[in-house]
């Protein structure tokens, strides 16, 4: 079998193969009819072999998988960001590759609370945390995601939105956004807005009582900074010992926020997070809350474990027991099927009810005013049967944890620990998996457009068109001369035309090859 040497390298290839993969070089100079598309065709493939070569890995070390994967995309990464293939890192491409990059990388677990408004979101997380850290109110509050981590010391961190995001979320108000325009006046937002807008990131550190009042500021809708806020950290030093280390909460704006653009960052949110809970309200479960069901299910088709329903406000249904069973029976013959859960056990298992309320209410029993327990005793007077209601008239702290433990937050702190984080690292490899499909996907797509228009953009340049038709025009008189120019040119661009597409037709493969390569020979390294 014959071979060709690479002049460059001396590093001898078998005859099928056309360029060195230690330098780039064509090894088959001659078969090149044009010199000017061998040129630049050579330069364009060490360009690509270079940047293939400086691959600066970032070792996982907490998952084989998730290492192999990030392998192959810092591979392509480096591949398709060649100047020559036309590389535009805005481009979807990009933005892609990185969040995956990232995603490897950074092995948070994170749980997006989401749901509409006020559908008691902030107050579950606050009885998880065990804390109220996050505002709470009856108008619509959380405003920015606010992410919620434990951390050695208490800190809140604040990002806001850039002159361009701003403007992209000014202009993204729906006409259900009355309220949030006559908000924005009232609090002269307006006048604050030069000095936030593109501000740096603010990281401060707090005293734990005092993350409560200083998240306000940023997160809740009756300050006017919290227009400017996009995103929202949390590191808390004294959370329970049930909450495990690399997991983070997530607060979410209402999903039916009237600024497209905030429940935009929420939908993305979704489609980011490893776990996600849907708040809805246990009092009002009807076609609206099943299609944010559905929406939910929709961002995270290809795992439905990691998605868990809390009917909220379970205290206030009339008998909560019975109504709650007729619920649930509902809510299973909906969210059972395509599209929602696999089958009926997943959804037994993952609707759960809560009354984080009345549980974060008995929580701070012995801490707060008399007024604030009414709705305590309240529900205790609907729960129980008169004789046990005069009881508790009598002697209620002797029913507090009783009534707590009803309000079923132990359940959800299960399902938390028990199925999602069991499952922390199966969940987040799948989770993996699947957006390496997806990123994959989009570099199929990418590569596809590109090739087309790679073939134009080095067919245009060696058939140096430009000149051919400024020669046409200073020759306009001699229609023989004309013809032939323009003859010479066809056939010019037939031959690049027939060179540069060949020449990509067979690139392509010998690349998927090569990035191939690299994942199966980092898998046979693990296998030793
Ligand atoms: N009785 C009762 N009230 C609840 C329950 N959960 C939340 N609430 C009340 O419902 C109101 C809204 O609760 P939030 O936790 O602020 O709701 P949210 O979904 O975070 O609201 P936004 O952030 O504005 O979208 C508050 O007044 C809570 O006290 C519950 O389980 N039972
Ligand atoms: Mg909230």
């Amino acid at each position: 079998m014959s071979e060709k040497i690479c002049k460059t390298c001396n590093i001898s290839y078998p005859d099928s193969a056309y360029f060195c993969k230690k330098c780039g070089s064509f090894l088959d100079a001659d078969n090149y009819e044009s010199k000017k598309a061998y040129e630049r065709s050579e330069i364009l493939m060490k360009r690509i072999v270079e940047n293939l070569q400086k691959n600066p890995h970032y070792d996982i070390l907490w998952s084989d998988v998730a290492d192999m994967y990030m392998r192959k995309v810092e591979k392509l990464n480096n591949l398709l960001a060649v100047k020559e293939l036309g590389a535009d890192r805005q481009t979807l491409v990009f933005q892609k590759m990185h969040d995956f990059m990232e995603l490897c990388m950074n092995h948070e677990f994170q749980i997006a609370f989401v749901g509409t408004i006020k559908t008691g979101k902030s107050t579950l997380i606050n009885a998880l945390l065990g804390k109220n850290y996050a505002s709470m109110a009856v108008t619509p509050e959380t405003a920015a995601l606010t992410k919620f981590r434990r951390s050695e010391r208490d800190y809140i961190k604040v990002t806001f939105y850039n002159p361009e995001e701003w403007r992209a979320l000014w202009n993204s108000r729906t006409s259900a956004a009355t309220d949030f325009e006559r908000e924005y006046k009232e609090l002269h937002a307006e006048e604050h807005k030069d000095k936030w807008v593109g501000h740096d990131r603010i990281t401060k550190w707090v005293a734990n009582n005092d993350i409560r009042d200083e998240l306000v500021i940023w997160s809740s809708s009756k300050h006017p900074e919290h227009y400017f806020v996009k995103e929202i950290e949390v590191g808390i030093s004294n959370l329970p010992d049930s909450f495990p280390n690399n997991v983070v909460f997530v607060d979410t704006p209402g999903l039916s926020d009237p600024v497209a653009y905030r429940s935009e960052i929420t939908k993305e949110y979704i489609r980011k997070a490893n776990a996600v809970i849907v708040c809805v309200d246990a009092q009002k479960i009807q076609k609206a809350e099943i299609e944010t069901i559905a929406s939910v299910f929709s961002f995270s088709s290809h795992n439905k474990d990691k998605v868990h329903i809390v009917a909220t406000h379970w205290d206030k249904l009339n008998k909560p027991v019975k109504d709650w069973g007729d619920q649930k029976v509902f809510m299973k013959k909906r969210l059972v099927g395509p599209g929602f859960f696999d089958n009926e056990e997943m959804a037994d298992k993952n609707i759960l009810y809560a009354a984080a309320h009345i549980h974060n209410l008995c929580r701070d029993y012995y801490s707060i005013p008399d007024s604030e327990k009414v709705p305590v005793m309240q529900f205790a007077m609907n729960f129980y049967p008169p004789q046990i209601s005069v009881k508790l008239m009598k002697e209620p702290d002797s029913m507090i944890s009783e009534i707590q433990g009803l309000a079923n937050i132990d359940a959800i702190q299960e399902a938390i620990n028990g199925n999602l984080l069991a499952n922390y690292e199966t969940l987040l490899n799948q989770d993996i998996e699947q957006k390496y499909k997806d990123v994959m996907y989009q570099i199929r797509r990418h590569t596809e457009e590109r090739r087309t228009s790679m073939g134009d953009l080095i067919t245009t340049s060696m058939a140096d068109e430009g000149e051919m038709q400024k020669r046409l025009k200073t020759e306009e008189a001699n229609i023989a001369e004309i013809e032939r120019c323009k003859q010479q040119l066809d056939a010019l661009l037939k031959d690049v035309n027939k060179k540069t597409q060949s020449r990509l037709d067979r690139l392509m493969p010998i690349l998927d090859e090569l990035i191939q390569g690299v994942g199966s020979k980092q898998k046979a390294n693990k296998n030793k």
